[in-house]
């Protein structure tokens, strides 16, 4: 049974990871990334939880602070965010925290938010899942190790965030849902759609 169409979008500091990690969610593998995004990549997604059929719209956004104005407008009408730092840069982490801000300031859908910390592969990490998760508390987010490298995770993100945002969408109560099943379509030919953004 189809149900909806969820936006979502990805947004961090630029070099974190937000296009791997969208490449490793639609193509399933690591595709190394060889310039820094501009304009914004949209990809469709089909997710099956219990019988309902979710579409999901992934905005992929640019990073680099010249482009930064035009964030608002990407978060319109967004369902879901996905804030996404790198654990080896501890001012993309700090970050984080003015994406929140904004998203909550510019986006009127009261998006459900998943942190993400990605590049959990790598030994030089300089921030801590326990802050990661103490951040995400404070905006009652969840939080996520991910790596776009090893795929750890990644999967997760966006089921969880599909989870969610049923879930805000149909205010019902979560108990009464416990045996909820997500399937993640990844095998099936739902792969690689562009969306029309
Ligand atoms: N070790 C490791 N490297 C990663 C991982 N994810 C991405 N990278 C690398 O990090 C760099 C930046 O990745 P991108 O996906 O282009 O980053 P981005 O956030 O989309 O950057 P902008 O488009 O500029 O906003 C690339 O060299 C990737 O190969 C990961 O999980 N582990
Ligand atoms: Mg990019």
């Amino acid at each position: 049974m189809f149900v909806s169409n969820f936006k979502i979008v990805i947004i961090g500091e630029s070099m974190v990871g937000k296009t791997s990690i969208l490449l490793r969610y639609i193509k399933g593998k690591f595709i190394k990334v060889g310039e820094r995004t501009i304009n914004t990549n949209c990809f469709k997604k089909t997710i099956s939880i219990n019988n309902m059929t979710f579409e999901i719209n992934i905005w992929d956004t640019a990073g680099e602070e010249k482009y930064h104005a035009m964030a608002p407008i990407f978060y319109r009408g967004a369902d879901g965010a996905v804030i996404t730092f790198d654990f080896t840069r501890r001012e993309t982490f700090e970050r984080a925290q003015k994406w929140f801000e904004e998203l909550n300031q510019f986006s009127e859908n009261n998006p459900k938010i998943i942190l993400v910390g990605n590049k959990h592969d790598l030994d030089n990490k300089v921030v801590t899942g326990d802050e990661a998760r103490e951040l995400a508390e404070k905006y009652k987010a969840i939080f996520l190790s991910v790596s776009a490298l090893t795929g750890e995770n990644i999967n997760e993100i966006f089921t969880s965030l599909t989870y969610e945002i049923y879930h805000n969408k149909t205010k019902k109560n979560k108990s009464k849902n416990k045996n909820i099943k997500i399937v993640d379509e990844n095998n099936n030919n739902n792969n690689d759609k562009k969306c029309s953004c």
